[in-house]
């Protein structure tokens, strides 16, 4: 058993309590907040991040997740942040991937990077570090999704896209075939893209155009 502290306690960190609780080789110690939010399927509070360092004396080999999803006005920034504070105190941050997610033969997954349920990837891609690979989203072969980027809910990642850091694809958009998204960029829910994006910004429609 691995111990795992979740660092966040909202709604991305309940769907990750859920998960580690079906992968059974964790033990979860509790969850770090700004404020207490209860107990949370059972996992109880421990206090704000000046706790972590308290965790660590009490559990030397425990590791940790970012359980902090998409704060308004902030989402990749808080959660590098976070992903930074916990590697900075020496805590592993192991991939956390659902049981019912279907992970194809030749992946490459890295630290801090959480797989919900329902996720299908294809041979040949690599997820950077402290990316988010929503419920039922599909990342097909031979793509490469940028740390700290979240593909949300039902998103669609055709064979062959690269995408950047700090990216969000948005709830059901969908990335044609080979095509790329630089860094920084919103892509809006149910958006298609069948071009290139090669500069930062919020794209949204089908097909995605740059907002003004
Ligand atoms: O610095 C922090 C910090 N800042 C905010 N440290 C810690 N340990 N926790 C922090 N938080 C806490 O994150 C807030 O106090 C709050 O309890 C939690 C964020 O919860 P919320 O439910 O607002 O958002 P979320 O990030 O869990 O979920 C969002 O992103 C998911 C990907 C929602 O949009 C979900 O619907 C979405 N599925």
């Amino acid at each position: 058993m691995t111990d795992i502290v979740v660092i966040g306690g909202g709604g991305h960190a309940k769907v990750i309590i859920s998960i580690i609780k079906k992968i059974k080789d964790f033990r979860i110690i509790g969850y770090t907040d700004l404020a207490d939010r209860g107990d949370i399927l059972g996992v109880e509070y421990l206090g704000s991040d000046e706790l972590l360092r308290q965790v660590i004396r009490d559990h030397p080999s425990v590791t940790a997740v970012v359980g902090v999803g998409m704060l308004k006005n902030s989402d990749a920034h808080k959660r590098k942040q976070l992903f930074d504070l916990a590697d900075s105190l020496g805590l592993n941050l192991p991939p956390i991937i659902s049981p019912d997610a279907i992970i194809n033969e030749d992946v490459e997954i890295s630290d801090g990077t959480v797989v919900m349920d329902g996720v299908v990837i294809n041979s040949g891609t690599v997820i950077g570090e402290g990316v988010i690979l929503n419920t039922n989203c599909s990342v097909d072969h031979d793509c490469k999704v940028g740390s700290f980027t979240h593909v949300a809910p039902g998103a669609t990642l055709s064979g062959g896209v690269t995408v950047g850091k700090n990216v969000l694809v948005g709830t059901g958009a969908v990335v044609i075939q080979h095509k790329e998204i630089v860094d920084n960029v919103l892509i809006s829910a149910g958006s298609t893209v069948v071009k290139d994006i090669l500069k930062t910004g919020t794209y949204f429609g089908s097909p995605a155009r740059l907002k003004l």
